[in-house]
């Protein structure tokens, strides 16, 4: 990993990093609380509570791949616990949840359980808005006991919750939708106090929650990103969703990996700019050259030298970037890119 700029680097209240096999991490966090860990490893298992804080475990790497673990720190005393399977930590301002549902025939009625089981909890600590979420899912693109794509089924599930919450939670924020590397889904999502998210939409983009219903019963709920503005003034921080070569509701450039990259990257860079802000009416505003703690998931193993190369000629030698392969939602998307703009 490259810090261009030590010392300025990583300053924001909520704060994200990679830690990679031998950098325990520890400089990087010097005088930091610890919300959250999420390791990207081989075998994965349900969130625990390790070492002050919520510990998530996802099988996102082959046998032989290099682990990452991303790292949530704060500038604040952090508070743990336990609420049934839920996993949590909060700072006053922040709360990060982890849990993990287990293979089923049929997800929809449980995915709806435990996103609102995460509602509740995250409403009774105090934290209201939703910040971003990431939601791991095994087979993605597979069957389920009804004969339905999995995500399909997901999605169907997490709409009821969005609905049944709807006069609370009024707005969807940026999430990621992608595969995993065994059965079952794992999610984590980050909420914080009243009044500090910002939800973005992409005009290149159709709202995922307004897709048309070819692809699947339920659109998908989540919003192209956040904006979290701190409490303590410090600039804002712009989550990016997952995003990939869709334009309009549209796979654009099915079986074209350089291709499907170059729409990515402009799908994100349109998202970020201080145009797509002032649209929202927000002041401020990002270029693709902010974006860090990047995560780029692959579907197909031969493409990732070629993935490798586009992010590193468009993204330069800046941001710390973790390439992932694993299934995409869409059987015809080869990619799909997030990060963090700061
Ligand atoms: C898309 O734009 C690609 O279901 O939470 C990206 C980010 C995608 C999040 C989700 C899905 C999700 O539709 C897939």
């Amino acid at each position: 990993m490259t810090v261009t700029h030590p010392g300025l680097a990583r300053t924001a209240a909520l704060d994200c990093l990679f830690v990679r096999p031998g950098d325990d991490g520890r400089a990087r966090t010097a005088g930091r609380h610890v919300l959250g860990r999420v390791t990207y490893g081989h075998g994965g298992r349900p969130p625990q509570l390790h070492d002050g804080a919520p510990l998530a475990r996802m099988a996102m790497a082959a046998a032989d791949d290099e682990r990452i673990t991303e790292v949530w720190t704060t500038d604040r005393p952090v508070r743990h616990g336990r609420d049934g399977g839920l996993v949590y930590a909060e700072d006053g301002e922040h709360f990060l949840c982890a849990v993990r549902i287990e293979e089923q025939d049929v997800y929809r009625d449980t995915v709806r359980a435990v996103y609102e089981a995460a509602f509740t909890l995250m409403w009774r600590l105090g934290y209201t808005e939703l910040l971003r979420m990431w939601n791991l899912v095994g087979a993605i693109t597979g069957r389920n006991g009804e004969g339905m794509e999995n995500y399909q089924d997901f999605c169907v599930g997490r709409a009821q919750a969005f609905e049944s919450w709807s006069g609370r939670i009024p707005g969807m924020p940026a999430a990621t939708g992608i595969g995993s590397l065994r059965p079952g889904i794992d999610l984590y999502f980050l909420a914080c106090r009243d009044g500090r998210a910002r939800h973005l939409e992409n005009p290149r983009q159709t709202p995922a929650h307004r897709y048309p219903d070819r692809y699947g019963p339920k659109s998908p709920s989540f919003a192209r990103a956040t904006l979290l503005e701190p409490a303590d003034g410090s600039r804002p921080v712009l989550y990016v969703s997952g995003t990939a070569s869709i334009i309009g509701d549209d796979t654009v450039h099915p079986g074209d990996v350089e291709r499907q990259c170059a729409v990515t990257l402009a799908n994100i860079q349109a998202l970020v700019a201080p145009d797509n802000l002032r649209r929202h009416g927000l002041a401020g505003g990002f270029r693709l050259a902010d974006l860090d703690c990047v995560k780029v998931y692959v579907r197909d193993a031969e493409d990732l030298p070629a993935v490798r190369a586009h992010c590193a000629k468009a993204l330069g030698a800046g941001p710390d970037i973790a390439f992932f392969n694993v299934d995409v939602c869409r059987p015809d998307l080869l990619v799909e890119i997030e990060g963090i703009c700061r």
